[in-house]
């Protein structure tokens, strides 16, 4: 069933310490999802925000020597102004301190405890503090490390609520056979079976007493619920779900027409993949249609974390290359679902390479020769003329479908590749049509041909872009003369619609870089450079 609508959503991220650019490459990547499907004129809800209980933001706010409160309100300040800055597109933003969401997780807890799905119990486990998980004797191994983070955990016991995993296993089971496209990576799929449900699933604690920053337990106030379980359900309460208010909800979430999608990083698939599916189940609730599972950002060899203090921060690179360039990156380097490592040579060689030579060029040349041949107006489209010119049209035609394909499916560093390729056949058609010779022979039909064509490519080129490229691709238009009310999308499947409008040389729109000295910046800025 084609779907008319959408709703897409990133983890809501822990305010314990800065966001790094770890969080901004899957925001941005969710960002260019909700931005393309608006361009097709698809309604896009997009959900992010901050997952602000739990015990390790209660420790790093007493070590802050502030109340957790005043401690999450000073980091999610933070957010706000980092999302601003890449320029994100998010319909709301919740935080689970707010009033709109304490209240429902109690609802929902209140009725997975009436209906049965909750009991009261004890629990003895190893329990990992900065994951806030428990795990089983195997999951640790002899040497007692946490298998998501690698670090030390500790025996615990505590009188505990659990949620009864085996009330929904088999269904989930079946769920992930009659949905193949659920989890995807497929592999992750595997990775859920072999080693978290095929060994045994126990039932999930869903309590804490140890700690008491988080949402009480209505009829155990001694006891605050679960982080994870208050931090999955920001999906509905955000959308007003058991609300006075649950018109997005209804829109969102319940209507069969509507797309949800979470996009999530892959150390907390375990808890979207598994247990949240449950949780819905027992709410009588519908899942999901999609789980995207985005790799990890590595620094050299080691993952990037803020208790390793190996993080790269997002907003030095924006305020010196733009934000465009930073989104540019992060959507094309590390392909949306594979693990990538973040470098300061590879984050100057792409803006130089793709950016600077590439696009920018290719912009930058035609105008000026549109300029110099035809007096700065873009001649109007006759039609395939030069021996040249079918190949360009029927590359961007190609690439217009190439890009939408790998897009509906999340592939979003594909769809990016695809525009990439779409600059260097237009970059290559100037050398295989040589405009100057043209003016030389008098070849004005050829010439007025060609321009036409280039500035057809670099339009449909710049559209495909503009998820992406925010600030860039409109100023592309502007130098085409393309007027603001102009620029629609259905224009890519429209070949020849560009000509007849004045073109304007602005500045290059990403001016190289010097590598060395960029570089050194980078590396300065990560603590990397050797003084
Ligand atoms: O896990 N590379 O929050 P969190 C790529 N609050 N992405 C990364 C990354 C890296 N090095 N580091 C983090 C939580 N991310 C929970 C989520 S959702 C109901 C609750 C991204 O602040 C990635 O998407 O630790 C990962 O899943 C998420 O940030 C974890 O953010």
């Amino acid at each position: 069933m084609i779907k008319k609508r959408f709703y897409i959503t990133t983890p809501i991220y822990y305010p314990s310490a800065k966001l790094h650019i770890g969080h901004a490459y899957c925001t941005t990547l969710t960002d260019v999802f909700a931005r393309y499907k608006r361009m097709r004129g698809f309604e896009c809800y997009f959900l992010t925000g901050a997952d602000e209980h739990g015990q390790k933001i209660e420790k790093n706010a007493a070590s802050a020597g502030k109340t957790p409160q005043q401690f999450v309100d000073e980091i999610v300040d933070g957010f706000y102004k980092l999302w601003e800055l890449l320029d994100i597109s998010n319909d709301d933003f919740i935080r689970t301190t707010q009033d709109r969401h304490v209240k429902v997780v109690q609802d929902i807890f209140s009725k997975m405890l009436e209906k049965g799905d909750i009991y009261l119990g004890k629990y003895e486990g190893w329990y990992c503090t900065p994951c806030e998980a428990f795990w089983t004797d195997t999951q640790v191994g002899p040497d007692h490390i946490c298998p998501d983070c690698g670090r030390p955990v500790q025996m615990a016991e505590e009188e505990a609520y659990f949620f009864k995993t085996g009330n929904y296993l088999d269904s989930l089971l079946k769920f992930y056979d009659d949905n193949p496209k659920f989890l995807v990576p497929e592999s992750r799929k595997n990775e859920m079976i072999n080693t978290f449900i095929k060994p045994g699933l126990d039932d999930l604690c869903v309590s804490r007493t140890s700690f008491s920053w988080g949402i009480p337990i209505r009829e155990n106030p001694k006891h605050v619920i679960y982080v994870w379980l208050d931090a999955l359900t920001n999906y509905i309460t955000a959308l007003g779900y058991d609300s006075d208010h649950p018109e997005l909800f209804k829109k969102y979430w319940e209507d069969p027409e509507c797309e949800i999608i979470h996009i999530l990083g892959a150390d907390i698939t375990r808890f979207h993949a598994i247990y949240w599916p449950m949780f819905l189940e027992s709410l009588g609730l519908r899942k999901p249609d999609r789980e995207f599972v985005h790799g990890l950002l590595m620094m050299k060899d080691s993952k990037m974390s803020k208790s390793k203090g190996n993080v790269v921060d997002p907003f030095p690179l924006v305020e010196r290359y733009g934000v465009d360039a930073l989104r540019y990156y992060l959507t094309r380097e590390v392909t949306f679902g594979s693990d990538g490592s973040f470098s300061p040579e590879q984050f100057v060689e792409r803006i130089n390479a793709d950016l600077a030579n590439s696009f920018g060029n290719l912009l930058n040349r035609t105008v000026s020769m549109i300029n110099k041949y035809f007096d700065g107006v873009i001649p109007e489209y006759k039609g395939d003329v030069t021996a040249f010119d079918g190949a360009l049209r029927t590359a961007a035609e190609s690439t217009v479908r190439l890009y939408e394909s790998n897009l509906d499916d999340l592939k979003i560093t594909e769809a990016i590749a695809a525009v990439n390729d779409l600059v260097s056949r237009a970059n290559k058609y100037i050398d295989e049509t040589t405009p100057w010779v043209l003016a030389k022979e008098g070849k004005i039909e050829e010439l007025a041909s060609v321009m036409n064509h280039l500035a057809n490519a670099i339009f449909v080129a710049a559209k495909l872009y503009e998820p992406v490229l925010v600030k860039s691709s409109p100023k592309a238009f502007d130098q085409l003369g393309i007027d603001e009310n102009d620029r629609d999308y259905e224009k890519v499947y429209k070949f020849g619609s560009i000509g007849g409008t004045k073109v304007v040389k602005g500045d290059q729109l990403f001016p190289r870089l010097d590598a060395a000295i960029e570089v050194e910046y980078i590396q300065g800025l990560m603590g990397l450079r050797k003084e």
